[in-house]
């Protein structure tokens, strides 16, 4: 099913009077995809449309001031509205992933349900869906939402609230402009957004000046104090003590993007955080290039994920001995997967 067919094929189906219907984003929400449920929710509610968001676990709260989120019911925090809703719903929309098994403790309601199932996605490899709109191409669900909306009710149709919603995935799934957005379209789209009423500084200011100053001295003191470089791999260690999480007020999200900035060194290729928590020591994996970070989580520590980005844990151990194997390992590691 193309992308043109998929459209006209979701166009037929919303012309039917008496909808109700279901949007759903992925397990642990980001910009994108509470961006394109906002937007979506907008349309649908503008053209008359009942709709509810429904998602598995809860929002963060820099999403939360996009239009129709704050309203969207948690199976975390009341399951049987959930179960209810897609019992109900005569159409179940996924937005921003490409399989069922990303939407958590809602999956097997999602499956038992006889709603159509409607997929907007832009990841590789989808599943089926009864209407499957995908496009890998582009560089997020937003975009492709832009063209869906536009598609179905014209370009008038759109409301400012929606060009900034659809702009906060565009800006969010490419790090803001900087990758997977070298298609002239994206820009195209962007342009469109602005001459129909996106407030960039707006959508900027919600998204990136939502630093807390408990937020900066914890990165800050990980930077000064914590970062180990291995005294022979492009190797760095982060290390986060529970104390420290405590000393410094974290909240969910606080450490986000934190493993990340140890790669902007040039001779650094691959950065570990490895946080205490109260029950385990969790590990996050990043890499750059071709070295397969994925590989190191699962045959050490319990976990996987993709080629740069992974995950991992380690149950029963102190935080010292989960840094130790670390060091312990890299020299395997290099040797089996990068040829070092
Ligand atoms: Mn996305």
């Amino acid at each position: 099913m193309s992308v043109s067919e998929g459209i006209a094929q979701l166009k037929a189906l919303l012309g039917k009077s008496g909808l109700r219907v279901v949007i759903i984003p992925h397990i642990s929400v980001d910009g994108d995809a509470a961006g394109s449920c906002s937007a979506f929710s907008g349309a649908l509610t503008k053209a008359g449309i009942k709709c509810y968001i429904v998602t598995c676990d809860s929002i963060p709260d820099y999403l939360r001031w996009l239009p129709h989120i704050p309203q969207a019911v948690s199976f975390q925090e009341k399951a049987g509205r959930c179960k209810q809703l897609l019992q109900e719903a005569d159409i179940i929309c996924m937005l921003d992933h490409n399989t069922v098994k990303r939407e958590g403790d809602l999956e097997p309601w999602v499956r038992e349900s006889k709603a159509v199932k409607v997929m907007i996605d832009h990841h590789p490899d989808p599943e089926e869906a009864d209407i499957r709109i995908s496009d890998t191409r582009v560089s997020s669900t937003c975009e492709l939402l832009f063209s869906v909306i536009t598609g179905i009710w014209g370009r008038e149709f759109l409301t400012p609230d929606m060009a900034n919603a659809l702009y906060t995935g565009i800006n969010t799934d490419t790090g803001g402009l900087s990758h997977n957005s070298s298609r002239p379209e994206t820009y195209r789209v962007v342009a469109d957004l602005l001459e129909l009423g996106l407030d960039k500084e707006v959508v900027h200011r919600y998204i990136y000046e939502t630093n807390k100053l408990s937020r900066l001295r914890l990165i800050g003191n990980i930077l000064l104090n914590k970062l180990t470089v291995h005294p022979e791999y492009p190797v760095v260690v982060l290390p986060v003590t529970l104390q420290e999480l405590e000393a410094y007020n974290y909240q969910e999200g606080d450490l986000e993007g934190v493993v990340n900035i140890p790669l902007s060194i040039e001779e650094i290729y691959v950065s570990v955080q490895i946080t205490q928590r109260k029950e385990r020591i969790k590990l996050s994996f990043r890499s750059k290039g071709a070295i397969p970070v994925n590989e190191w989580a699962r045959v050490h520590f319990n976990g996987g994920g993709h080629l740069n980005a992974a995950g991992g844990q380690c149950e029963g151990a102190t935080l010292e001995e989960v840094v130790q194997k670390v060091f312990d390992t890299t020299a395997w590691f290099f040797s089996t997967y990068a040829g070092i």
